[in-house]
């Protein structure tokens, strides 16, 4: 059997995106500061009216202007929406899009007593789980969560702790595994007054599940990190074989469970590659990857405070290579101690330049 590449990942600077006709987009997520002033992204490459896209406000720190993240696959697409998630599916694949602004929703003064963001999350999860009962693509294997405002405490639990408690219970609520089989995420801050945005990737197939040998497992988290444990895999494998995509959740500066080198970027740099590249070494000996190095990854590195940005740069281009591709962003990071937090494509999805 034929595992031939079934799923592609690009990134496009928006300035260029006119110059790409592609055909096979499934969706795309447009990362952007959100600040007006010509920052907006237009049209996303192979895009229309119809193309879902998560726009994501983390301004980029690394050339000109906004972004596009273009996942593609062959093969005929069809694009809908399902409640107020927007997604494309083609193949086994879907990409889905939900953003919920939590203005609009009532406050923990009233009868319900979750707050805003626990509302908003609680919605988008449940969702996102009936577009993918209802498309066929039941299996979970990637999702990326922005939140405004992620570490402000509000209703006595911080923001990042409150999303962690919502999606954990809706994902009970709707017969989802909070632990093992759960698919690999991030979790970011974004510009204040952002709705909650949410991206992610199914499947027909169910992918391998990953752990890091040198952490605990978040789901296993002890309760001093929140009420609810984080629902994520350190990473996932989606596919078979040369077309394999390795999916590697934002990834930290942790060891077991404790943040390591708190105030020192250029150390937490390095103990988050040393974290990925035994995530690369776990992907090859159990989910059925071949071997990558860091030079063959595509990485988005999320930096707390812009000034930190050249410390954290210099380690990762010496230790990744020229070929890899590098999208840097501006980002709270869900534990306060953590200044950087790098996540990762690798394998079938993703060619580095050659
Ligand atoms: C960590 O290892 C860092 O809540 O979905 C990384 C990736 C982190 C995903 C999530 C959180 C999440 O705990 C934080």
């Amino acid at each position: 059997m034929s595992s031939g590449q079934l799923l592609f990942l690009d990134y496009v600077a928006a300035s260029e995106s006119g110059s790409k006709e592609w055909s096979g987009v499934l969706g795309a997520a447009a990362f952007a500061g959100g600040t007006g002033h010509g920052s907006e992204p237009g049209q996303a490459p192979g895009g229309g009216d119809d193309l879902p896209i998560a726009r994501v406000r983390t301004p980029v720190l690394n050339g000109a202007g906004a972004v596009f993240e273009v996942w593609r696959t062959r093969g005929r697409t069809e694009r809908g929406s399902h409640g107020e998630v927007r997604y494309g599916r083609g193949g086994d694949l879907l990409f889905g899009s939900v953003a919920i602004g939590e203005a609009a929703l009532p406050d923990a003064a009233g009868p319900d007593p979750r707050t805003p963001l626990e509302i908003a999350t609680d919605r988008a999860y449940r969702q996102m789980y009936a577009t993918l009962a209802a498309a066929g693509t039941p299996h979970l294997v990637r999702v990326w969560n922005y939140l405004p405002e992620i570490n402000i405490d509000t209703h006595g639990l911080e923001r990042y702790r409150q999303f962690n408690t919502a999606r954990q219970e809706a994902s009970l609520a709707c017969g989802r595994a909070v632990a093992g089989s759960v698919p690999a995420a991030s979790a970011l801050g974004a510009a204040s007054g952002s709705p909650l945005t949410i991206y992610f990737l199914a499947s027909r197939r169910a992918p391998a599940f990953i752990e890091n040998p040198r952490q605990v497992s978040a789901y296993r988290y002890p309760a001093e990190y929140g009420p609810r444990s984080p629902a994520f895999s350190r990473a996932t494998v989606l596919g078979e074989g040369s077309g394999a995509t390795l999916f590697i959740s934002g990834t930290a500066s942790i060891v077991g469970h404790q943040t390591r080198h708190a105030g020192d970027p250029a150390a937490q740099t390095r103990e988050t590659l040393v974290n990925i590249e035994a995530l690369l070494a776990e992907a090859a000996a159990r989910g059925g990857m071949r071997a990558l190095d860091l030079a063959a990854l595509a990485y988005k590195v999320y930096v707390r405070d812009p000034q930190e940005l050249p410390v954290i740069r210099r380690q990762l281009e010496s230790a990744v290579g020229a070929r890899a591709a590098l999208l840097y962003l501006k980002a709270d990071i869900c534990r306060r101690d953590l200044s950087v937090e790098i996540e990762a494509v690798g394998g079938g999805g993703w060619r580095p330049a050659s």
